[in-house]
Formats: structure tokens, sequence, C-alpha cells
């Protein structure tokens, strides 16, 4: 597991953009955002991700292929990727090709940069404000759960600001004071 405050630098968004300053998986924790490296060969993996479905009644997947030539409409794509929002369920994704960076955003607003690589199985809270990119390897394949229909809706920030999934994020995560 990788993850560290963003530099917030202008460098392209592909870049590791790392601050220096760790993050450990405790502190990904207490913002909800779940992260596992899962062992063993992709048949032993994905034992672990039906089970996961099974405990959290989801009843669909698909696999995304993102790259230049893979994704079609990719410019698009990519940047609404990486456009702040949020979901109103959580956002499951498991790694089977490639890497790229989850960025999620802390206590104190702070951009967390997560790197995701293969066997990696991270779950996204609702609410949570984030944003995905690939890195400059250019390429991840990963799997999408979905409790029902395959619908990825983002909402962007400020507009999610007083959604119910957001307010009700910040309260679990809870006061302020307490970072
Ligand atoms: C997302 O939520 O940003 C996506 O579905 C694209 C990335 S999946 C590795
Ligand atoms: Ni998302």
């Amino acid at each position: 597991m990788r993850a560290y405050l963003y530099d917030n630098s202008d460098a392209d968004q592909r870049e590791l953009h790392d601050s220096g300053i760790p993050v450990s998986i405790e502190e990904l924790n207490a913002i909800n955002v779940q992260y596992q490296r899962l062992e063993g060969s992709l048949e032993e993996q994905m034992k672990v991700v039906e089970q996961l479905c099974v405990e959290r009644s989801y009843k669909n997947r698909d696999e995304i292929h993102i790259s230049p030539t893979l994704l079609p409409n990719y410019e698009e794509k990519i940047k609404i990727f990486f456009t702040e929002h949020i979901h109103e369920d959580e956002e499951i994704r498991f790694i089977i090709e490639g890497s790229g960076f989850f960025d999620v955003r802390d206590r104190l607003d702070r951009w967390v940069r997560i790197l995701v690589e293969v066997g990696d199985l991270l779950i996204v809270p609702a609410g949570i404000y984030h944003r995905f990119t690939l890195d400059t390897s250019n390429y991840i394949r990963a799997m999408r759960l979905f409790k029902e229909d395959p619908k990825w809706t983002p909402i962007n920030r400020p507009l999610a600001d007083d959604n119910k999934y957001r307010v009700e994020h910040l309260k679990t995560i809870g006061p302020l004071s307490f970072c």
C-alpha cells in the first residue's frame, strides 16, 4: 500500500505528486476508505471479490479498460474521472492489470493519493470527495462492482456539498477537532 498527501503541484496528473508525507492504512480507514491487497492467483483473488459481493449484496459487475486506445471517448472520460466528485454508493474497484491513482479528501480537505496496482481492492465510501487518474503507464484494467444496474453517477463538487450521503459521510468520519 502506498498512500501520501498530494503535493498540489501543477505537474501532469499522472505524475506521482508525492509530497513526502505518508498516509497509513489506519488513516485511510479513519475516513472509511478500505484498502486490501489480495493474494494468490487471479482465481483465488476473485473468490475474495465474490465473497465481498455476497456480503454487501452487490449483484452486478463489469470491467473497464482505460488507456488512450482502449477506452472509447478517452479524453472526455479521463476528465470526468479526474473531476472531484462523490457517489451515493460505495465505489468498489478491483485492479486486474495496470495501475493508477485514486485521490480522496481527508478530514482537513487535503488530497490523499492512493496508488492502486494489480490485486488491489479499494472501497471508496459513499459521500467522500474523490477522483481517479491513470499514472504514466497509461493503462489500467479494473473490475467495478455494482449493487444493482451497472451505472456510475458522479456528483461533482460543489453541487454535492449538501447531498445527504455527503453530509452523512462527514458525520461518520467525525468532527474536525479530532484530527
Ligand atoms: C472511477 O470511478 O473513477 C472509475 O470508474 C474509473 C476508474 S476505475 C479504476
Ligand atoms: Ni468516483
